[in-house]
């Protein structure tokens, strides 16, 4: 089959797999959506809690975290992997090893959610030690971490019979960012295995009395920022390959593109303490070394700005553009049947914002005033929220129109990124406001700071408070547009053929990849970043054993014995 072919015929055990792979977690994402409405909703007081809807507070959150930020996110990222590398390279996936890989997700799907529905998970999508959950959440974690792995690996002879067959051709660049995303998470996800199965699981079993917290925490967390690259790449993918196609025009730079994902490789990992700078236990230099290098990480976001600005000026000039700036003007921004360019470019605006918060909470000094505040997830709404969920949904919805046969009707689909972009504005600023504010990121177990009755009153905040949760209700009702659509696409009548095909951009300045032929030498160059700036950390945390705590579980009143120090730690109340 020629490269030169857009469209190619669907195989149907693809399509089969797809749709699961879309349908079932869209379907849990109703249950993680209303999870982030209640949150807000709760906080400003509006509904009582902490038993709202049967959910208490840190079962409801953690539904929030894990259905939207891991199983969500995961499964799209796979069936976009197997589609996109099998039409990208024009070749056939493993099905066998595709279904097993879906298979074990599912399950561990399923496990996860069953144990924090009973109230034996509650430990956010973080599970913090001490924070403990039933040993089957955690089983279930790494059942599905491995199917993930599975997926991945099945597409790697490809990728090698691909590469013996094209001599001299450059991968194509959708491939490359699909690998990039996906070695991100090989490498990323074998601590945090080794934190489930090793120090959690056996913890959780009763096997040990304790938990070396710093040592758990800095093993989630080589995972964790990590994690929100694994999340952002796939919506390069779209920005890069597609994005300048559906504006009508091309993609100004191919290398650049390449250049920025390797940068990912090597810098996506090497930077997790960053999230733990106001811990103790890790030496204040290495937590500097970590900043430095989260600035690293922001420059292939910066190429990708310009580069992405570049192609949507080459477009808008291509569709008639004069001057300076009208361009701007000239883009597709509500035309109902291209509605993935509304997706991807409001994704790219709150993404401006949410990029620069970022670089605010990497600097070492600033972060002390935002950390743990409720400007954190004002942050990471514009990131995982802005730019990820936004592709994620659109392209949910153009492989079901596209692989299904039936067509996205009418012209709301094209609204809701907007709406939610208004909801995100003002959801974020009512919680990064606030966060200035001193409001903290969690709720007392879901207390609301406005009870005037309540010693937890805080009039300062309400503004705030019911900015996020207007925000967050206008977000829901993008969301339930979004679902309302989704589905009744699924279910309509068939009206076009099915195909497998995605908008695949040209490159204006289509250079030859030069050093970023090959994985090779940004992996070993990865690798030799992780062992520098994770050794020294992780010594520090090991040698930290006065952390150790047994287990907490956040609904069940603790005995005081729980809270004896172990016999090193004195703290002296005379100062
Ligand atoms: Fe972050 C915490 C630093 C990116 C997600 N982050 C979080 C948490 C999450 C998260 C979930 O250094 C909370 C974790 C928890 O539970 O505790 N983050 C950064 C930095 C970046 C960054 C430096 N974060 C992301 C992305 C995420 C994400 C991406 C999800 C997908 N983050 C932090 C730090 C913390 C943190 C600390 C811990 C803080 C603490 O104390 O706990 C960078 O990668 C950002 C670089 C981005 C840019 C923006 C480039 C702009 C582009 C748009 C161009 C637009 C165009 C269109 C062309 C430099 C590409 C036209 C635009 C117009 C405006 C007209």
């Amino acid at each position: 089959m020629s490269l030169r072919q857009t469209v190619m015929t669907l195989d149907r055990g693809l399509k089969r797999l797809t749709l699961i792979q879309l349908g079932v977690p869209m379907f849990l994402l109703i249950i993680g959506i209303g999870g982030g409405l209640l949150q807000t909703l709760m906080r400003a007081g509006i509904i009582k809690s902490p038993s709202a809807l049967g959910l208490e507070y840190y079962q409801g959150l953690t539904l929030h975290g894990i259905i939207n930020a891991i199983v969500f996110t995961t499964f799209f990222a796979v069936a976009f992997g197997n589609a996109v590398v099998s039409y990208s390279l024009r070749t056939a996936i493993n099905l066998k090893v595709a279904w097993l890989a879906n298979w074990l997700m599912l399950v561990g799907t399923v496990m996860v959610a069953v144990m924090v529905f009973a109230g034996e998970g509650s430990v956010l999508y973080t599970f913090y030690p001490p924070l403990k959950a039933h040993p089957i959440f955690y089983a279930g974690l790494a059942l599905f971490v491995v199917g993930s792995w599975v997926a991945f690996w099945n597409w790697i002879p490809l990728y090698l019979q691909w590469r013996r067959e094209h001599p001299g051709e450059k991968t194509p660049l959708a491939v490359v960012g699909i690998f990039t995303t996906f070695i991100v998470w090989q490498i990323c996800t074998i601590p945090v295995a080794y934190e489930v199965l090793v120090l959690l699981l056996p913890w959780s079993l009763g096997w040990t009395d304790t938990i070396n917290i710093e040592f758990a925490r800095t093993l989630f967390w080589f995972f964790g920022h990590p994690l929100v690259y694994f999340w952002l790449l796939p919506a390069y993918v779209m920005f890069y390959t597609m994005l300048p196609k559906l504006a009508g025009g091309k993609l100004f730079s191919d290398r650049a593109g390449r250049l920025a994902l390797m940068i990912f490789i090597i810098l996506s990992i090497p930077v997790g303490a960053h999230h733990q700078f106001a811990e103790p236990g890790i030496g204040a230099q290495w937590k500097l070394l970590h900043s430095f290098l989260t600035l690293g990480v922001t420059i292939p976001s910066f190429i990708t700005a310009f580069t992405m600005a570049a192609s949507l000026e080459y477009a808008g000039r291509q569709r008639g553009a004069k001057g300076l700036l009208n361009w701007f003007g000239k883009l597709p921004y509500f035309q109902a049947d291209n509605y993935m360019f509304a997706y991807l470019f409001v994704g790219l605006v709150i993404f401006f914002f949410g990029g620069i918060t970022g670089i605010i909470n990497a600097s070492y000094n600033l972060n002390n005033v935002v950390h743990n505040t409720a400007w954190m997830p004002g942050h990471f709404h514009m990131t995982v929220a802005g730019p990820v969920f936004l592709a994620f949904i659109g392209m949910s919805l153009y492989m079901v129109e596209k692989m299904t046969g039936k067509k996205v009707k009418g012209k709301l689909a094209v609204a809701v990124p907007y709406i939610w972009m208004v909801g995100i504005a003002i959801f974020s600023t009512g919680l990064m406001r606030g966060g200035l504010h001193g409001e903290p990121r969690r709720t007392n177990m879901g207390l609301t700071y406005l009870n005037p009755e309540s010693s937890l009153y805080q009039p300062e905040w309400k503004l705030w408070v019911m900015m996020t949760a207007i925000g967050g209700t206008i977000m829901f009702l993008a969301m339930v547009i979004y679902f309302a659509i989704f589905f009744k696409t699924l279910f309509s009548k068939k009206t076009e053929e099915e195909v497998l095909e995605f908008p695949i951009s040209e490159a204006y300045h289509d250079e030859k990849p030069g050093i970023f032929a090959n994985f090779k030498p940004w992996v070993i160059a990865a690798i030799i970043l992780i062992v520098i700036s994770y050794t020294p950390v992780l010594i520090d945390v090991m040698r930290s054993t006065a952390y150790t705590a047994p287990p907490y579980d956040p609904h069940v009143p603790v005995p005081a014995r729980q809270f004896q120090l172990p016999p090193n730690v004195v703290i002296d109340n005379t100062k």
